[in-house]
């Protein structure tokens, strides 16, 4: 395939429309994606062997040659990143830590993760970081920040008390921020009564946690919501409205993950509403098929409008994309690689978008205008883009990047047992 010959051709259709293709490749080189180091293990974790994930989340399936522990996990995580343009970001979860003996949540120290700071330095990575409220005997009856019982409660806050200290340590290390991120399962399988008692629990708790301040330039907090999980399909105590307020009130960021709202709601319409009262804000980049599935991300209309709404509401450098998802039935380092490429493509096509004749026909009245050339955008030649940009950024082309992948699984997952 003549990569530069299409390229010339796809240039010249997109200048025809006014779009700068050099520049949107420019801007989609500078934006990093960040891999989310669990679907390496099926969030599975360091801290103990054979630990269940529970919490109302789940992996399915059971393809051979799963990350068993952190030389592997790296390993595979650094093949992924081969194939993906950087630069790049891994994001960590409490349970990833290197511990050499039993550590309990709630003494997460920032020692468990200089491994994990020394090769982000040697990979020239950024790290973002999680705390881990879930999979564990306290967060076994459903409740945890949101408990009625006191013990439970403070045993959460001193836990995400120490996994920010974790990320500022992190963040201060690295000479970027790091995004720690808070999800927590707490909810009822059936309708419930005291909705505004766990609620009020929950405020509490935060406040608790986030009266600690850390440096902004080394940490950046989000709050994420969700709608249901398995055993919490009636109430979610952290619900979207729950921590948009919240946040709001405590000059807090939200985390808006594409699986946690209701499967016809749009995700893209959500970021103008919030970039509005909110200086930055995080995407979980997942795909929801009927639920929060956590299938692998793939160009879909999803996708493509919430990227097409990052560059409408020019919110490139606002906006910051981490993947999350956790796929156990096929190759897991071609799942990074399948959703990191997705989004970047999706992206690239967002960038690629012809805007300004777009808002000329909006602003002029031109509805009719406005609907063709929306239509028109779709058929761009985007792949002959992507294919140069991938030529640029040293990374194999989508039809040759499986190869490294299949090398990789038959000398080096396939041994796994
Ligand atoms: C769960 C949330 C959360 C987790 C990860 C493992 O529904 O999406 O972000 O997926 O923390
Ligand atoms: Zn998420």
């Amino acid at each position: 395939m003549n990569v530069d010959r299409a390229y010339e051709l796809a240039e010249e259709a997109y200048s025809d429309l006014g779009v700068d293709v050099e520049a949107a490749m420019r801007r989609l080189a500078a934006k990093s994606i960040c891999l989310q180091c669990w679907q390496g293990d099926d969030v599975a974790g360091f801290e103990r062997p054979g630990a269940a994930l529970t919490g109302g989340i789940m992996a399915t399936g059971n393809y051979p040659g799963k990350a068993r522990n952190v030389a592997e996990l790296r390993s595979d995580l650094e093949t992924a990143m081969n194939l993906i343009a950087g630069p790049h970001r891994v994001n960590l979860h409490a349970t990833y830590g290197e511990f050499k003996k039993k550590v309990d949540r709630d003494e997460v120290e920032p020692e468990h993760f200089d491994g994990w700071v020394q090769w982000a330095k040697e990979h020239k990575l950024g790290l973002d970081f999680n705390a881990t409220v879930f999979s564990h005997p306290k967060s076994d009856n459903g409740f945890t920040l949101s408990s009625k019982d006191p013990e439970i409660r403070s045993f959460w806050v001193e836990h995400v008390k120490h996994t920010r200290t974790v990320s500022a340590y992190i963040g201060g290390r690295l000479g970027t921020p790091c995004i720690h991120d808070l999800w927590i399962p707490d909810g009822m399988k059936d309708n419930t009564v005291d909705r505004i008692g766990y609620r009020r629990l929950l405020a509490e708790s935060l406040d608790e946690i986030y009266a600690v301040k850390h440096p902004r330039e080394h940490i950046k907090d989000t709050v994420e919501s969700k709608l249901f999980g398995l055993g919490s399909e009636c109430y979610v105590v952290g619900s979207h409205d729950f921590y948009l307020a919240y946040a709001l009130r405590h000059d807090l960021l939200v985390c808006i993950d594409m699986g946690h709202y209701h499967p016809t709601e749009s995700i893209g319409d959500k970021l103008s509403a919030i970039l509005l009262h909110m200086p930055e804000m995080m995407l979980h980049v997942s795909r929801g098929v009927r639920w929060d599935s956590d299938h692998v991300p793939v160009v879909d209309d999803q996708l493509r409008e919430t990227m097409l709404e990052v560059v409408r509401c020019d919110s490139l450098d606002r906006v910051h994309l981490a993947l999350d998802y956790f796929d156990a039935s096929i190759n897991r380092v071609a799942a990074w690689v399948v959703g990191a490429r997705a989004t970047q493509k999706a992206l690239l096509g967002a960038l690629l978008e012809p805007r300004k004749m777009l808002l000329e026909a909006e602003e002029a009245g031109d509805y009719t205008g406005r609907l063709a050339l929306l239509e028109e955008a779709k058929v761009l030649p985007l792949g002959a883009v992507w294919n140069k940009f991938c030529e640029e950024q040293g990374v194999p082309s989508d039809r040759e990047w499986m190869t490294v992948i299949r090398k990789y699984e038959k000398a080096v997952q396939s041994k796994r047992r």
